[in-house]
């Protein structure tokens, strides 16, 4: 490995043809920070910025080649899982990506109308097998009452699901709260037993569609180049708050549209 070539970082997940979330966000996320993805599909989703219309799942055997066919050609820094939509593709992922590597896991349960959108067993199997295995799982707070099976709905109750999945899973959680309102974006970090609250001003935008995914693509990029957890979280939420704000006047369809990982200067030691 030359000394200019990036860190590569395994991004698994689903495809959005708006290219706001998903593999597309991880693409654009990972390479405005300098890193190089590699994509692994699990999903191809129709969907714009108004909504999801079709989603078609990809067959286990071919989630599975796409894997051995970067792990057994490339150096992977560190791995990010998305979308993964069923409890056999949550098993495969945790069976087959290399260990001894960051590990961020999103879990993606529930739509932008908090819709949940994986059957239980999916939600079992991210509890019993790939969570436990994560450096970080980055719930948005719906996803954590999902995982923690407690109710969150203000910043207090996002404390609790977060220590308390944290316990239950011995990995770091990061509850998103960008979805719950208010004039505050915070965000719950639990590591360690410790807990942080990350706050930002709420930006005004309509376009913050990919901001889950893009945040743990960045943060998996961050933990690649060695940056210790709190640090690449707080860097990253800086970063993704100039992201929304520098596509705030973008209007790329009727709906929720995707930020702009390019626009941010980019912190060279991130
Ligand atoms: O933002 C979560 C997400 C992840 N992956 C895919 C998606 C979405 C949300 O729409 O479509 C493929």
């Amino acid at each position: 490995m030359t000394e200019d070539t990036p860190f590569i970082i395994l991004a698994i997940g689903g495809s959005d043809s708006g290219a706001g979330a998903g593999i597309q966000a991880d693409l654009k996320a990972i390479s405005a920070m300098g890193g190089y993805a590699a994509t692994v599909l699990t999903a191809v989703t129709a969907q714009n910025t108004v909504g999801v219309q079709s989603v078609h799942h990809l067959p286990i055997e071919l989630v599975e080649a796409q894997i051995q066919a970067i792990v057994s050609d490339m150096s992977i820094a560190a791995v990010k899982t998305g979308f993964l939509g069923r409890s056999e593709i949550v098993r495969l992922i945790a069976d087959q990506t290399p260990g001894g590597l960051p590990l961020v896991v999103d879990p993606v349960l529930v739509d932008s109308a908090g819709h949940q959108i994986v059957d239980d067993a999916t939600i079992e199997t991210y509890l019993q097998v790939l969570g436990p295995a994560a450096t970080l799982i980055t719930p948005n707070f719906r996803e954590a009452a999902l995982l923690s099976g407690l109710p969150v709905d203000d910043v207090a109750a996002m404390e609790e699901a977060a220590s308390s999945l944290s316990d239950e899973l011995g990995t770091a959680v990061l509850v998103k709260g960008g979805h719950l309102g208010g004039e505050m974006a915070v965000d719950i970090l639990v590591s360690n037993g410790d807990t942080s609250r990350l706050t930002s001003t709420r930006i005004d935008s309509p376009n913050v569609h990919g901001t889950g995914c893009s945040t743990a693509s960045a943060i998996a990029l961050a933990l690649a180049k060695g940056e210790r957890l709190d640090v690449a979280v707080a860097k990253t939420k800086s970063w993704i708050s100039e992201s929304i704000a520098m596509a705030a006047g973008w209007r790329i369809g009727s709906g929720q549209g995707p930020i702009n990982p390019f626009g941010p200067n980019q912190d060279p030691s991130l």
